[in-house]
């Protein structure tokens, strides 16, 4: 195992890592900016770097100042967390050639799943169900456009191969609307991703968002954890998620979970990740790959009883997985409430100091959060401030932790997100399950 490594991220995530470095007995090396010197982890950390100024491009993005820190703290490795420089494959290539370990996959296989086409490809080989349309790049013969949207069907979508996660995506309903898009969200994307491959998708209209939790060691061995429903989403950000996903079966979960573990092997992947489906009427549909650890990781880990943070490190640290897909075993039904510092109605970001926090507690419950008493929210990053997490015998068990929890937390000074979470968690519609990706904008009316 290693015996120090730097934590390349910031708030409750970079906490999370901390604490499972801790349990491992390894020491930890926290990179802030200047506006992050009194974070949580900061003040935990065994050592602590400060890599540049409060803008992130300027820190948590400032691939060598990263490195340089892991340099002069004789680190061996660098855990990125989610967002930042964790789906980089730069970043992930320039930490190897200077030496040290990227606590994830290596950088070639970032750069494929990066690619929406590649990654679509890759899959398919590998025999994971994806979404009707080749994924070949389109070219400018509007005859074969008008060929291949007749034979996928309309409406069809126009996706950017170097886009995702809602980025780069045009629909399109009727034929005569076809090449106007297709020139649009090619023009779009080659501004925004300096690539302007596109290709043609089926739309989906209704579906839910289901992804599996993977694990690879260097080994060739791959388990799955299961699946998360993660369709409760406002403008392509996460509101709640939920494992398992109502109404899946043990059949589904084990043919589809298994499909995963067995593409990971077929690819080499090495780490966690996460398979990201379209679900509708009783199907998978592959649309991409995310190549870290998620926000919403606790849910699988509360039903699962099993620490995915720490198996990163034994991963990277280059031991096997500790568990086969025999000792995964699902218990009980976990929610995850993201606690955002924003206003409820307009949803804007609303930073500023936290005079009093109560956190909520009880069987089933877990905060995951960087505030305390005094905490100044700042206005440089994402909004989210924490997760509190439910898991109960019954989705109904774990619905009503939720409500008891989101009623008993005080974070005084600052405008949340709580009402918003407290009206979800007590709406009938999400007592029922099974809603699709546009419930909640329905549902708030937008
Ligand atoms: C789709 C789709 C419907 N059909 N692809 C949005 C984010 C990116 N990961 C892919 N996305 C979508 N791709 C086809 N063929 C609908 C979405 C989509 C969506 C997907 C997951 C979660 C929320 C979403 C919200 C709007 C659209």
């Amino acid at each position: 195992m290693f015996s120090k490594i730097v934590i390349a991220n910031r708030g409750e995530i970079a906490l999370r890592i901390l604490r499972a470095c801790r349990e491992l007995g390894i020491k930890t090396v926290a990179v802030h900016s200047a506006a992050d010197r009194d974070l949580k982890h900061v003040r935990f950390a065994d050592e602590t770097v400060c890599i540049g100024p409060a803008a992130s491009t300027d820190s948590y993005l400032n691939i060598p100042a990263i490195i340089s820190a892991a340099e002069v703290t004789d680190a061996e490795a660098i855990h990125p967390g989610y967002g930042f420089l964790s789906e980089n494959a730069d970043f992930s290539e320039k930490v190897q050639q200077s030496g040290f370990t990227f606590i994830g996959p290596n950088a070639d296989t970032i750069r494929m799943m990066g690619d929406k086409i590649q990654a679509k490809k890759a899959m398919h080989k590998a025999g994971i169900p994806c979404v009707p349309g080749n994924g070949d790049p389109l070219g400018d013969d509007d005859q074969t456009n008008f060929a291949m949207a007749r034979e996928i069907g309309y409406p069809v979508i126009i996706k950017a191969a170097g886009g995702g996660g809602g980025r780069g995506m045009r629909t399109v309903h009727t034929e005569a609307a076809l090449i106007g898009a297709i020139a649009l969200t090619k023009n779009e994307a080659g501004t925004a991703f300096g690539n302007d491959t596109v290709y043609m998708e089926k739309f989906l209209e209704d579906p839910r968002h289901i992804e599996f939790q993977v694990l690879a060691d260097s080994y060739g061995n791959a388990i799955h954890l299961g699946e998360r429903d993660c369709s409760m989403q406002r403008r392509h950000q996460k509101v709640v998620e939920e494992a398992p996903a109502p109404g899946i079966t043990e059949e589904q979960r084990k043919k589809m979970g298994e499909r995963c573990a067995k593409a990971c092997q077929d690819i080499g992947y090495l780490g966690a990740g996460t398979f990201e489906f379209l679900y509708e009427k009783g199907e998978f549909y592959f649309i991409e790959m995310n190549t870290r650890v998620q926000v919403e990781h606790p849910v699988t880990e509360m039903i699962t009883n099993f620490d995915i943070v720490k198996e990163q490190l034994h991963i990277a640290a280059g031991e096997p997985l500790s568990v086969t897909q025999e000792d995964i075993k699902i218990v009980g039904h976990a929610i995850e409430c993201r606690l955002n510092a924003e206003d409820p109605e307009t949803f804007m970001p609303c930073p500023g100091t936290i005079n009093q926090v109560h956190m909520p507690g009880g069987p089933g419950i877990r905060c995951e959060t960087h505030i305390y008493n005094g905490y100044r929210v700042p206005p440089y990053y994402d909004s989210m401030i924490g997760k509190l997490i439910a898991h109960g015998n019954t989705r109904e068990s774990a619905i009503a932790r939720m409500n008891t929890a989101l009623s008993e937390i005080v974070i005084d000074g600052i405008k949340t997100n709580i009402p918003l979470q407290q009206k979800i968690i007590s709406d009938n519609a999400f007592a029922a399950g099974c809603q699709n990706i546009h419930y909640l904008e329905k549902k708030l009316g937008l």
